[in-house]
């Protein structure tokens, strides 16, 4: 293995039929799509590069790969080259050269790796390099085509508020799960090869990973490979402000993490650097499955002592006896804008996903000196991940102590009844399933209104328009009646 300065940094003996490569990850690609390292290597029967070397040069990302032959005498006979090219409509990742004798070869080394620089510099692209990460989105299921471009649409949106740039999403639909990489060996070396030639330097499945595929993959690549639910867990990580909301979020992490920490930590450190290495990623290596026990003993006991101001606090409202509804629904439905414009209060809202985590009260008076508490809440997703849920019960047991649940809805999305679904299961397993429940129907402003019409007829619902204040009268009366 030589480097640009025609170093040598690795010699590495295998056998007739194969050379074991060495972890390269430190050779980083900084603002190009290749670790500027070549390896140069011997073949005994003078043949031609294989498909495996060829597969290496693309998988490793390097400059290039020669091969020598050895001629029937024992001397060099001739000399195979293949280099890598940039992005291309046949999607091929590399080219080779024509063979020559090896000593007629009169290759210009430095013009080539200068072309090699020039063609495969990110900055030629109008990808915005130097913010965050640049992933390749993947669905890999046995859902049919829809179901999977749903749920790859509603990634999408999760990576981009998680401030990472899409650059590809590909479907897959094998014909079975394969259990080391989903899909199957081919493809998934397929995938590398392009989501690395593409200059990504994340690969996001929309499919929950087991540990056995976290480790799988990993050991095929030190690109960084995440799943959906590490995507969500990293968006909480970021957003958490409140000590409960930091510490239950920290909890899941540490919780998905531990299953996964195998084999020499090669594994571990691309799995705990999420995004940008926010949360346990940190801490990466040196954290064994024993301190990660001990940090989840002491983040429960701190959840615990949290808890306690947090009942104070319940008890008092429920001693109150003012009723107390909550707003529920699933992520970016309106939730807060819709808390904001009932009480002229200033929650943050935002077109992206999962804006509030901390929960918020705000006191709203009706009429005739009625006043009821009403909450804002975390929203929901879609296969929440179970340990995400597991850390927010406290929080979310909140909700059983309220008598109205206003279940908003975002009616201008395509997937809103999936995502009432959504919200109904969740709500089941929170146990308030039972509580009385009310249906706004949201953002009415952006759909043709005979059809909200009818769609509020068919769900006993309420329409809506969070933004406008003036829509929220019927709301209003229908929560008095309800509460009242
Ligand atoms: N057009 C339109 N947009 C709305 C309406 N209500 C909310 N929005 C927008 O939808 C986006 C999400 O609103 P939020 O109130 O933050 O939604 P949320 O349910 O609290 O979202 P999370 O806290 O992220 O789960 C914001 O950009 C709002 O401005 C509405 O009635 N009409
Ligand atoms: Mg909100």
């Amino acid at each position: 293995m030589v480097d640009r300065r025609g170093e040598i940094h690795h010699v590495i003996v295998g056998d007739q039929k194969e050379i074991v490569i060495p972890d390269l990850s430190e050779f980083g690609f900084g603002m190009k799509r290749t670790r500027s390292i070549r390896c140069i290597h011997t073949h005994l029967k003078d043949e031609a590069l294989t498909q495996d070397d060829l597969t290496d040069l693309a998988l490793l990302r390097l400059d290039m790969i020669a091969a020598v032959g050895v001629a029937n005498d024992g001397l060099p006979g001739h000399i195979y080259v293949a280099r890598l090219i940039p992005p291309n409509e046949e999607g091929k990742a590399y080219k080779v050269l024509d063979k020559v004798l090896f000593h007629q070869q009169n290759l210009d080394l430095e013009d080539l790796l200068n072309d090699i620089d020039k063609e495969l510099s990110l900055s030629r692209e109008r990808i915005d390099v130097e913010k965050g990460d640049r992933a390749v989105i993947v669905s890999a299921s046995l859902k049919s085509k829809s179901d999977q471009e749903d749920s790859i649409e509603e990634l999408r949106e999760l990576a981009r508020t998680a401030g990472v740039a899409v650059l590809d999403a590909v479907i897959q639909r094998p014909k079975v799960l394969h259990p080391r990489y989903l899909m199957g060996e081919g493809k998934i070396k397929e995938l590398i090869i392009k989501s690395l030639q593409g200059g990504a330097n994340l690969i996001i499945f929309d499919q929950d990973l087991s540990p056995t595929q976290v480790k799988s993959i990993g050991e095929m690549t030190d690109m960084r490979v995440i799943d959906r639910t590490q995507l969500i867990l990293d968006i909480f990580a970021r957003r958490a402000h409140s000590r409960d909301g930091k510490v239950q979020v920290e909890l899941a992490q540490l919780k998905y993490l531990l299953p996964r920490l195998v084999g020499t930590g090669k594994a571990l450190s691309k799995l705990a650097g999420g995004i940008g290495g926010r949360g346990p990623g940190e801490m990466k290596l040196e954290i064994d499955r024993r301190r990660i026990r001990d940090r989840i003993v002491h983040l429960e006991r701190e959840l615990e002592h949290l808890g306690s101001a947090r009942r104070q606090r319940k008890e008092r409202r429920v001693q109150s006896g003012i009723p107390i509804v909550s707003i529920v629904g699933y992520t970016n439905a309106g939730k807060s804008s819709l808390l904001n414009s009932l009480t002229k209060s200033s929650v943050k809202t935002e077109d992206l996903l999962f804006a509030t985590l901390d929960t918020s009260s705000r006191r709203l008076r009706f009429p005739r000196e009625r006043e009821i508490i009403i909450t804002d809440t975390v929203g929901f997703i879609k296969e929440l991940p179970e340990d995400l849920l597991g850390a927010f019960r406290a929080t979310l047991d909140e909700l059983k102590d309220a008598h109205l649940l206003l279940h908003v809805v975002d009616i201008s999305n395509p997937r809103f009844e999936q995502q009432m679904e959504s919200v109904d299961k969740i709500m089941r397993d929170l146990g308030i399933d039972n509580i009385e429940q009310l249906i706004v129907f949201n953002k009415m402003d952006k759909c043709d209104e005979e059809l909200v019409k009818i769609l509020c007829q068919r769900y006993n619902a309420v329409a809506v328009s969070a933004i406008y204040p003036e829509t929220l009268l019927p709301l209003l009366t229908a929560m008095e009646e309800r509460l009242f």
